[in-house]
């Protein structure tokens, strides 16, 4: 109990620290985000088909259960010698402080919750310990016979134990509480966004189909994915933000967000896609971006030769590859500052994030962005190359079946299929569905305004009773059929029809 208590004091004091030294140097969060960037792919990979889009969560819960074992450990053999819990406790402090400090982006100061609270640790330990030891008259105290004054004893030092937690939980909910007024919600809510130069296309009533369970065109923004490796959303202030263009370029250059703002600004649909996306998977959303084009300000730069890779780095440290070309050949390669008509949500990058048409998120769509390097391939490993992941990550043209649902019933007769297909910056130009074992029978492609976006498809079905499968398959406007064959999204995107069983009454 004293070993847990002193922890939870370090914990929650460290968090109030962290509100003036970065919320990435919080114990907790530094510990965790050593463990996101060095777990093996394998592990990663079965973390995320275990929690999904909690895999965070169960990260830092997962340290904080580890941590509770070895504080009650530490507790334990701090009784028969405190120098045990002295040590126990001085090793946890400078692992999380070794942790702090060598996060991407850290100063000096980051080592300071995780040693303030390692303090406090050991203090708190002291005192429980002392209560303890009154209590149950071990040691060399003097053994208590009076049951009263044993009884008493025990009851102070839970009064301690729980005042410990209370304490912990305090100030850690301070820090929290801080940390969150710091946050940059109400600079976003100020922000007034500039008209574009060249408006996004209407859209026709023809993207999106009337079929319940079929994926909008646009995907809202509360409910688009969202995939990075922040243990804590980075929050950039737009009034101190700067974009530095730099590296192999002819003229360096900075920018501001007003700076950035004032420029003419491109409206566009893009679809976003994850590399890790599953076939049939649902880490793939569509919006409409607002910002500045990529080519323009690369143009003002300057790229000397051989500069065939743009190195973007963000507020937190992560790091990402864009061949340079796909950002000068005339695609909607943009600075966003907006998504579907707000300011980027937080979590979407806030204020500044690039978006690519035609590349998978890990290589194209930098969130929090503050720098872009002018490099090349031969010089710099992006973040997730390091780790195994393609250099190289063009969207592989797919498809998915929305609606029925894998594993459904349906009546028998009319039933309308209907789904989604990308083969952003190509285009999808035909979606064709198999029934069981027949032939491959062409589905209708929705209404599209750009190559870069999905596209929704329906097809009408003459259901007959029993268990059936049906298939999915498209193909882009370079003639290529989606392939059969199955891959794993390691190491450049999955492969491979969706199939889907359905029971027919
Ligand atoms: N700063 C930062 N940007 C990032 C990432 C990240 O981990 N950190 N992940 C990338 C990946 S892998 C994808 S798929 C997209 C997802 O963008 P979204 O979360 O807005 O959907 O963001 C990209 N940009
Ligand atoms: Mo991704």
């Amino acid at each position: 109990m004293a070993g847990l208590a002193a922890a939870a004091v370090a914990v929650g004091l460290g968090e109030l620290v962290a509100v003036w030294t970065g919320p990435r140097s919080a114990p907790l969060i530094a510990v965790g985000g050593v463990v996101v960037d060095a777990v093996p792919e394998p592990v990663k990979a079965f973390a995320i088909s275990l929690f999904g889009v909690y895999d965070k969560i169960a990260l830092l819960i997962g340290t904080a259960l580890l941590l509770a074992v070895f504080a009650a450990l530490v507790g334990l053999a701090a009784r028969r010698d405190f120098r045990w819990g002295v040590a126990g406790i001085a090793l946890f402090g400078l692992v999380g402080a070794a942790a702090a400090v060598t996060r991407p982006n850290a100063g000096p100061a980051a080592v300071l919750p995780s040693l303030l609270g390692a303090a406090a640790a050991v203090a708190v330990l002291r005192l429980l310990l002392r209560a303890a030891t009154a209590a149950e008259g071990a040691g060399e105290a003097p053994v208590i016979e009076d049951p009263k004054a044993l009884e008493a004893g025990r009851r102070r030092f839970l009064r301690l134990s729980v005042a410990g937690f209370g304490a912990a939980a305090v100030v850690g909910f301070l820090g929290r509480t801080l940390a969150a007024r710091q946050g940059v919600q109400q600079a976003r809510g100020e922000i007034k966004l500039p008209a574009p130069a060249s408006p996004a296309p209407p859209l026709p009533g023809t993207v999106d189909p009337p079929v319940n369970g079929l994926s909008e065109f646009v995907t809202p923004n509360d409910t688009f994915y969202r995939i990075d490796t922040a243990l804590v959303v980075p929050q950039v202030d737009p009034a101190t933000w700067q974009l530095r263009i730099h590296g192999r370029v002819a003229r360096p250059l900075t920018l501001t967000y007003e700076q950035l703002l004032a420029r003419p600004m491109i409206e566009r649909y893009v679809t976003l896609a994850c590399v890790s996306n599953e076939v049939g998977g649902d880490l793939i959303g569509n919006a409409r971006w607002l910002g500045v084009p990529l080519k323009d300000l690369l143009d003002e730069a300057g790229p000397l030769d051989g500069a065939d890779q743009v190195v973007s780095r963000s507020a937190d440290g992560w790091t990402c590859g864009t061949p340079t070309a796909a950002l000068r050949d005339g695609r909607d390669a943009m600075l966003a500052v907006a998504m579907n008509g707000e300011p980027l949500p937080v979590e979407h990058g806030f204020p500044v994030r690039m978006v690519v048409p035609g590349l998978y998120g890990y290589v194209s769509a930098t969130k929090w962005v503050t720098e872009l390097e002018l490099s090349s391939f031969a010089d710099f490993d992006a973040y997730w190359v390091r780790r195994g992941w393609a250099a190289q990550g063009p969207i592989k043209t797919e498809s998915r079946i929305d609606t029925p649902r894998d594993g459904g019933t349906v009546d028998a007769g009319t039933v309308v299929v209907a789904g989604v297909a990308w083969a952003q910056h190509r285009g999808v130009t035909a979606v064709e569905v198999r029934v069981d074992d027949g032939p491959w029978q062409p589905a209708d492609p929705a209404g599209t305004v750009s190559p870069d976006t999905w596209r929704q498809w329906t097809f009408r079905w003459d259901a007959t009773p029993g268990p059936h499968t049906l298939a999915v398959r498209a193909a882009d406007s370079t003639g290529q059929v989606q392939p059969e064959t199955r891959l794993d999204p390691f190491p450049d995107g999955a492969t491979g029809w969706h199939t889907i069983s359905v029971q027919v009454r």
